[in-house]
């Protein structure tokens, strides 16, 4: 059966409708949705409620899974991460970013699970890095495309130490600042399957345009970390218990809405080994 496929904004994501992720994709289903990311970016399951083993087995059909340096996960299951409020204090992800481009191979995606919501509040956005760059002036996506930047780890994840938390997080934390020292990526990644262009860099974790003089760059990155997320190239979803989100992280952003505490949230991910952008 075709999948079903509703566009949710001109700029990026699309809910995908009668599919059970719980079984096994079969080929059709595993290229249809692998081409409904690139077209979308962002694509969204609702009533979907997956157990940890079946969000594993989902996310690797499209690569090998990442361990998250910093984040804790479901016991036994590296590679679900778990964001839960009341352990975690996960205000570092009210911050529009792209997932781990402190890694020279940041992931290629990201499959998200609601498993338990605040009564309201709590909505992710995503913004579209291909909308945002088309967007921008010839000129200037002329001189972006010659340019790199520099993302470092330590940029996200400082506001997080002020808060409730454990010393095993520190000390991944540290753990993890030593082991990822700064890395450069392109300003303008080319996407490696669809072949287009988009904005890469993200107020998370870029510090410098490695070209530029320290104000030359400050005053350009402000101005690209507003227009990258400018309401035009986003989308805000309202989460329901059982939805996935699956996101193309070379082409997207994202910020989870921090307007819910002390209500507890708390979602699983998954992340999919990436390649170096170029
Ligand atoms: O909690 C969310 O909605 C998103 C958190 C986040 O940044 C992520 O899972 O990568
Ligand atoms: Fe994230």
């Amino acid at each position: 059966m075709p999948l079903h496929i509703r566009p949710l904004t001109p700029a990026l994501g699309a809910q995908v409708l009668d599919i059970d992720l719980r079984t096994p994709l079969s080929s059709s289903q595993h290229h249809a949705l692998e081409q409904a990311l690139l077209e979308h970016q962002v694509l969204f399951f609702r009533d979907q409620s997956l157990a940890p083993g079946d969000h594993a087995r989902f996310a690797a059909h499209f690569g090998d899974l990442h361990v998250h340096p910093v984040y804790p996960h479901v016991p036994g299951l590296p590679e679900i991460t778990v964001l839960d409020t009341q352990s975690l204090d996960t205000r570092d992800t009210a911050t529009w970013h792209t997932d781990v481009t402190f890694l020279a191979t940041p992931a290629m995606g990201a499959v998200l699970a609601a498993r338990q919501l605040p009564p309201c509040g709590g909505d992710t956005l995503w913004a579209s890095g291909i909308a945002a760059y088309g967007a921008l002036s010839p000129q200037l996506r002329q001189l972006l495309d010659g340019l790199s930047a520099t993302h470092d780890i330590s940029k996200h994840f400082p506001q997080a130490i002020e808060g409730v938390i454990t010393a095993q997080y520190m000390a991944r934390l540290k753990a993890a600042q030593v082991q990822n020292p700064p890395v450069s990526h392109p300003v303008v990644r080319t996407h490696p399957v669809s072949g287009r262009k988009a904005l890469f860099v993200n107020e998370g974790f870029t510090t410098r345009i490695d070209q530029l003089p320290v104000a030359e760059s400050d005053a350009l990155l402000r101005f690209l970390f507003a227009h990258a997320t400018r309401p035009e190239f986003t989308l805000r979803w309202r989460w329901q218990t059982g939805d996935v989100a699956f996101w193309d992280n070379r082409a997207t952003q994202h910020y989870a809405v921090d307007d819910y505490l002390p209500q507890r949230r708390v979602m699983h991910r998954a992340a999919i080994l990436g390649d170096k952008p170029f």
